[in-house]
């Protein structure tokens, strides 16, 4: 018997009675599902039913919680459960929302410390993991390179805003003391950032073991790699469960919800104090924003960013509404909604 608990699932979802038993899911590969569940791994399918007839239940991604009936062979989805958080990002290639991860305590935005160091990279990694519901932390990794870490460090910090700024190193392990406040038993923590920056490493360097494999060429040549190549759910003998995920080559950004004000609250705070409610803060009299870049109270180049991400969150929005036919707002809410699951009755049978 495995206690489905230490794999973080809460105790409030799980459910009173069968058929149907609480799962968590620790990969996804081409319609087939990795469950933990409470007699330990298995494969499951998705219930045609429910997830494409009726349509009503959300795809599972790594990390949810699931309701699966046992059967000798795979198993079937039946439901997935309210979520905590959820990371998404646009699938630039059919234009819709893909699902990274679920039901994270923490993402780790990880960029490494050499040339793959990006603020404007890093403001959109942020934007994403603040909107995902999950605490975002910064992780610049490879802190035994030698360069100029100090100033790529103070960038960093100067745009994270109430995001952590860990500078460390899994090959000497500068700085992984400060990593255990967020890996505490039970809490999920997931691992976002570009192939190559070091991803892997740091999960062996913590599980005290290589229980992912990470690419074996030196670091000049190690961007793009992909050596990682599936999302995995992994619990450490620390009690604490790490969401492993291959490098994004790019971050598309999805409807970014309450993420951009999150990201930029330097920005949001002009917003809304323009003399015009519909300003565009281009020529118009009375512009708050105008008036703090000329200040010098807003930086131009924080401004830039937050326009662009808010531009693309706003196609994505469009083309949510055009695909689904419902206001994004009632999705937005929706989702708002379900993360507010805890303490609620959940009606367990299936
Ligand atoms: N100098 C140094 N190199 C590191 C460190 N961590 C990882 N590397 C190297 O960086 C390369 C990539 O590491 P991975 O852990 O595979 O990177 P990843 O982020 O998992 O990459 P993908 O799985 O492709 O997304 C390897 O050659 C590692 O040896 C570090 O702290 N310092
Ligand atoms: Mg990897
Ligand atoms: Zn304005």
């Amino acid at each position: 018997m495995t206690d489905i608990k230490t794999y973080g699932f809460p105790q409030e979802l799980i459910p009173a009675e069968g058929p149907a038993l609480p799962a968590r899911v620790t990969a996804v590969f081409k319609g087939r599902w990795q469950l933990i569940t409470p007699e330990g791994q298995r494969y499951a399918a998705l219930k045609t039913k429910e997830y494409i007839y009726d349509g009503g239940e959300e795809f599972p991604t790594t990390g949810d919680y699931v309701l699966a009936l046992p059967a000798p062979g795979d198993w079937q989805i039946v439901r997935t459960l309210p979520r905590k958080s959820f990371f998404s990002r646009l699938d630039g290639w059919h234009g819709t929302e893909q699902a990274v991860a679920a039901n994270m305590d923490v993402v780790f935005a990880v960029q490494s410390l050499n040339e793959n160091f990006n603020l404007k990279r890093l403001e959109r990694y942020l934007t994403l993991c603040w909107n995902s519901g999950a605490k975002p932390v910064v992780l610049l990794t490879k802190a035994d390179l030698p360069g100029d870490r100090g100033r790529m460090i103070g960038e960093a910090e100067s745009i994270a805003g109430e995001a952590p700024v860990i500078a460390l190193s899994s090959r000497t392990g500068e700085g992984m003391e400060r990593l255990s406040p967020y890996l505490a038993p039970g809490a999920t923590a997931a691992f976002l950032g570009s192939s190559g920056v070091g991803k892997s490493s740091l999960i062996n360097a913590l599980a005290g073991e290589d229980i992912m494999s990470v690419s074996g060429v030196r670091e000049y040549d190690s961007a793009g790699r992909h050596t990682t190549t599936h999302r995995q759910l992994l619990l450490l003998k620390s009690g604490a469960l790490v969401i492993d995920t291959p490098g994004m080559r790019e971050l598309g950004m999805w409807d970014a919800g309450d993420g951009l004000a999150a990201a930029f609250p330097d920005v949001e705070k002009y917003l809304g104090q323009c003399r015009f409610s519909d300003c565009k803060h281009e020529s118009e009299p009375g512009c708050a924003i105008k008036a703090a870049l000329e200040s010098g109270g807003l930086d131009p180049g924080r401004w830039e960013s937050y326009r662009l991400l808010n531009s693309e969150s706003e196609r994505s929005r469009h083309a949510a509404r055009m695909k689904q036919g419902q206001p994004s707002r009632t999705l937005a809410k929706a989702r708002r909604q379900e993360r507010k699951y805890k303490g609620k009755n959940f009606p367990g049978a299936y």
